[in-house]
C-alpha cells in the first residue's frame, strides 16, 4: 500500500527546495528518506517524519575531532556516490570543526572549533574519529598544543551527543593491536563513560547519517547494544545475510584465492571469513553507495571483522571464524541443496530451535564443515590431473 503520508509530501516546498539542493528528483529524496526509515527499522509511516527532519530541521553542529588513524572514516564518507551520500551529510549537518576538510589551518581552525562550542553549548554533536593514545601522558597524538586526551575531554564537556566513528575511536582498532606501544584507547575508556559507537574500518557512512538523522527526527540517539553500536545496523551477523551463504550451507568452500570455488563465488570461510562471528551489516548496506558488489566478501576476500572488538585486527585473516550462532538468513532465498548432502545448516537451525537444542544445530556445522573435505578433494584431484595433463603435453 502505497504511503500517503509520504506522497502528501511530494508538494511540500520544502521537500522540494531539498531535493534541488541535492542535484535530486523530489521522488528521488523522498525514496531516499523512506530507505533510510528502512535502515532505521522504524515502522510504516515514518519515513514521512524523516523527509521532514531532514528538509527541514536546523542543522545541528558537529566538531570532528581526528586523533591515531587513517582517516579512512572520512574518505568512505567522501566516496560516496549516487546519489551524493557525502553531499546528504554535509546538508543533514553543519560541519563547524574538521580538521581534514577545513580550508583553514592552525589559530583560524581553533577559533572556529571554541566559537562552534560556545554558541551550541550542550547541543553540538562531538564525532571522534580514531583512538586516543593514553601513554606517558598522552605525548603520542598532540594538535595545537593540545593532547588527544585534553582535547577529547574539552570537547565532550558540553557536547549534546558524542558518536565514535570507527573501530579505532570505537574499541582501539588498528592502532591498539599488541603490544600497543601508545596505549591508544577508545573514547569511552578516556571519558570514562558509554557513548555510541559506529565500528568498522572504515565504517559504513550510511550507518553515521542514520544515526544522525535520527538524532535529527526523534531528537534522541538510536537503541545500541553492550558495545554502543546501534542495532539497526549491527544486530546481525555479516554471515546471515551474506550473499555466498547457500554455498556455506551446502558446504562449498574456496579453498585457495583463485581456485575454481573462489572464482564461482563459493564461501570464503576456509580462507578465514569471519562473517559468522561479525556484527555488522554491510552485506545488505554495502559501500560506496554504488550498489552490487561493492563490500569484501563480494570483492572476493574474507570478512576480516574489522567491526567487531577482539576479531578485527587480532584474529589472524586466515584463522577460522567461531561459529556465533546459527541464524538462517533473514532474507536470501532457501537453500538450493545439493542432492545426497542432507540437511542445510539453516534447516539445521529450525531444528535445533524447536528441539531447543543448540549442540544439534552445532552438530550440523561440524556436519556441513565436514563437506568442504570432499570439496578439497576434489580441487586437490583436478589440481593433479592438471598436472598430468601438462607433464603429458609435454
Ligand atoms: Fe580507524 Fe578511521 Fe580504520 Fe582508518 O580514521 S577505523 S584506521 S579506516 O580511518 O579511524
Ligand atoms: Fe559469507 Fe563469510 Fe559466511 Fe561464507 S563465512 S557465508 S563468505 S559471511
Ligand atoms: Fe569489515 Fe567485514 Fe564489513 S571486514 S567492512 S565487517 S565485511
Amino acid at each position: 500500500m502505497a504511503n500517503q503520508n509520504l506522497i502528501s509530501l511530494e508538494s511540500d516546498a520544502r521537500i522540494e527546495a531539498a531535493a534541488t539542493r541535492l542535484s535530486m528528483t523530489r521522488r528521488e529524496f523522498l525514496q531516499f528518506c523512506a530507505a533510510l526509515a528502512t535502515t532505521l527499522g522504524l515502522p510504516q509511516g515514518a519515513d514521512a517524519a524523516v523527509a521532514e527532519a531532514v528538509a527541514s530541521k536546523k542543522r545541528p553542529s558537529v566538531i570532528w575531532l581526528h586523533f591515531q588513524e587513517c582517516t579512512g572514516c572520512t574518505e568512505s564518507i567522501l566516496r560516496a556516490e549516487h546519489p551524493t551520500l557525502e553531499n546528504l551529510i554535509l546538508d543533514v549537518i553543519s560541519l563547524d570543526y574538521h580538521e581534514t576538510l577545513f580550508a583553514a589551518a592552525g589559530h583560524q581552525v581553533e577559533a572556529a572549533r571554541h566559537q562552534a562550542m560556545q554558541e551550541h553549548k550542550g547541543e553540538y554533536i562531538l564525532v571522534v574519529e580514531g583512538a586516543i593514545p593514553t601513554k606517558d601522558g598522552g605525548v603520542y597524538c598532540k594538535i595545537g598544543g593540545k593532547t588527544a586526551i585534553e582535547l577529547l575531554k574539552e570537547c565532550a564537556a558540553d557536547a549534546g551527543a558524542i558518536i565514535a566513528i570507527g573501530s579505532c575511536s570505537s574499541w582501539g582498532g588498528m592502532p591498539s593491536t599488541g603490544p600497543n606501544p601508545t596505549g591508544a584507547s577508545s573514547v569511552s575508556q578516556v571519558l570514562g563513560k558509554p557513548v555510541v559507537t559506529i565500528p568498522g574500518c572504515p565504517p559504513n557512512p550510511y550507518n553515521f547519517l542514520s544515526t544522525v538523522v535520527h538524532l535529527l527526527t526523534f531528537g534522541t540517539l538510536p537503541a545500541v547494544d553492550h558495545l554502543g553500536r546501534p542495532k539497526f545496523a549491527y544486530s546481525r551477523l555479516i554471515h546471515e545475510n551474506c550473499e555466498r551463504r547457500a554455498h556455506f550451507d551446502a558446504g562449498r568452500f574456496a579453498m585457495d584465492f583463485g581456485d575454481a570455488g573462489h572464482r564461482q563465488g563459493y564461501c570464503l570461510y576456509k580462507l578465514g571469513c569471519k562473517g559468522p562471528e561479525t556484527y555488522a551489516n554491510c552485506s545488505v548496506v554495502m559501500f560506496g553507495d554504488a550498489g552490487a558488489g561493492t563490500w569484501p566478501v563480494a570483492c572476493g576476500h574474507p570478512c576480516i571483522g574489522c567491526t567487531e572488538q577482539g576479531v578485527g585486527f587480532e584474529k589472524p585473516i586466515h584463522a577460522m571464524a567461531k561459529m556465533k550462532n546459527i541464524e538462517p538468513s533473514v532474507f536470501l532465498p532457501r537453500i538450493v541443496e545439493e542432492k545426497g548432502v542432507g540437511a542445510s545448516l539453516g534447516s539445521a537451525a529450525v531444528l535445533a530451535a524447536v528441539a531447543g537444542a543448540a549442540a544439534g544445530a552445532g552438530a550440523m556445522v561440524t556436519k556441513n564443515l565436514g563437506l568442504t573435505h570432499k570439496a578439497e578433494e576434489a580441487e586437490r584431484a583436478k589440481k593433479e590431473g592438471q598436472k598430468a595433463n601438462e607433464s603429458a603435453e609435454v
